[in-house]
């Protein structure tokens, strides 16, 4: 198996920087668009031939060193008995958002006995099929837990604020949820094959420093702490979480991933031995060729001095040519070396 990327996630250095893109498999690829034409985005999740080859897709097709499993942050919360749907071009969204301890005394635990087989079945298909590694993920406690209350996407995710502040006992009981939901679905998708994980927790950028060390990082810690009896890497991601580095560098996990906001470099220093992830700015890969030789470069620069995992600041743009992200992969695997 092609190990870089592993190797990395362990801090070891190998002929060169490895790299993959979040969102790698997505409607920037004429094959994933024809796909959708035919089904809906859960159709590729729960049928596992379809969910292998979506996955395998970008890898195939790009030469990154890591596949991700081609899912989303919401498919586990449905055996919770959440009614959700993923609306083509939104996201997802709720029959009836959660607000009230009620509607959280009525949820479920995640069986892995018997909930989503198919994302075993889907896993064992893809370990057979690739030899790069398979990333296996879930989303954070509170970027989940914005969806569920919220109903959907959100810019100011007012009323999980709301209730993060003001009911204490209803959001401390919710993050138990989805903590317990979170190790169980992660356990499932190393037990099926995957060989590292990442925490998607996309949004809680938006948390003051405070809120997030007094509101959230306690179960961020429970989770990571849990998850390392898995004994494979872990990974944490935050969008615009600059001001949350310190507080998320006290993590258990071994890479954080960051966003394009500060460079490679400086978030080092602020983050001690972890390895770092990251963090090309998605929007540049719309530009010339040239321009994004010259920014791939500067982050590779940036990310000497440790292990660097080459990846974007966030996922790719349904924009994005499939061939600047093929050039951008060559690009680091010339110019990363060490
Ligand atoms: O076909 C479509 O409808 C395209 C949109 C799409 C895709 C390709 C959605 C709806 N989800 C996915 C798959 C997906 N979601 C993956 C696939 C694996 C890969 O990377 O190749 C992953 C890792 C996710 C994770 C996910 N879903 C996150 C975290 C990562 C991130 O981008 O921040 C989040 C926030 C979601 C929710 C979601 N699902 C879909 C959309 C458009 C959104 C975001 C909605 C919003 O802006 O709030």
């Amino acid at each position: 198996m092609n190990d870089r990327f592993l190797r990395a996630c362990r801090g070891e250095v190998s002929d060169t920087v490895p790299v993959w893109f979040m969102r790698q498999a997505g409607r920037y690829q004429p094959e994933y668009r024809a796909l959708r034409q035919r089904y809906g985005i859960l159709d590729l999740v729960e049928d596992p031939e379809l969910c292998c080859q979506v996955t395998a897709l970008p890898v195939e097709q790009l030469g990154v060193d890591a596949a991700i499993l081609f899912s989303d942050i919401m498919v586990p919360l449905g055996p919770l008995g959440i009614d959700y749907q993923i609306k083509a071009g939104i996201g997802p969204v709720l029959a009836r958002p959660l607000r009230r301890m009620a509607d959280l005394e009525a949820l479920r635990a995640l069986n892995p006995a018997h909930d989503l087989s198919y994302v075993t079945e889907a896993i064992g298909k893809i370990c057979q099929r690739l030899d790069v590694p398979l990333i296996g993920f879930a989303g954070g406690p509170f970027t989940l837990a914005s969806y569920l209350i919220e109903g959907g996407p959100s810019r100011q995710y007012q009323e999980t604020k709301r209730i993060l502040w003001s009911e204490p006992a209803l959001w401390q009981r919710l993050m138990e949820i989805l903590s317990d939901m979170v190790i169980t679905y992660a356990g499932m998708q190393v037990a099926a094959g995957a060989h590292c994980v990442q925490l998607f927790d996309s949004w809680a950028g938006s948390l003051s420093l405070s809120d997030f060390q007094r509101r959230v990082l306690p179960y961020l810690e429970k989770i990571f702490t849990a998850l390392a009896a898995l004994r494979v890497p872990r990974i944490y991601f935050a969008v615009g979480a600059g001001h949350l580095l310190e507080a998320v560098a006290t993590l258990p996990v071994e890479v954080i991933s960051v966003d394009w906001r500060e460079p490679l470099s400086q978030v080092r220093r602020r983050v001690g031995g972890k390895v770092l992830q990251g963090n090309l700015d998605p929007v540049i890969l719309t530009a010339s060729s040239s321009v994004i030789e010259g920014e791939a470069r500067a982050v590779l620069e940036q990310g000497r001095g440790g292990a660097h995992i080459f990846n974007l600041g966030h996922g790719v743009l349904p924009t994005t040519e499939v061939q600047a992200l093929r050039h951008l992969v060559e690009v680091v695997h010339q110019e990363g070396t060490w």
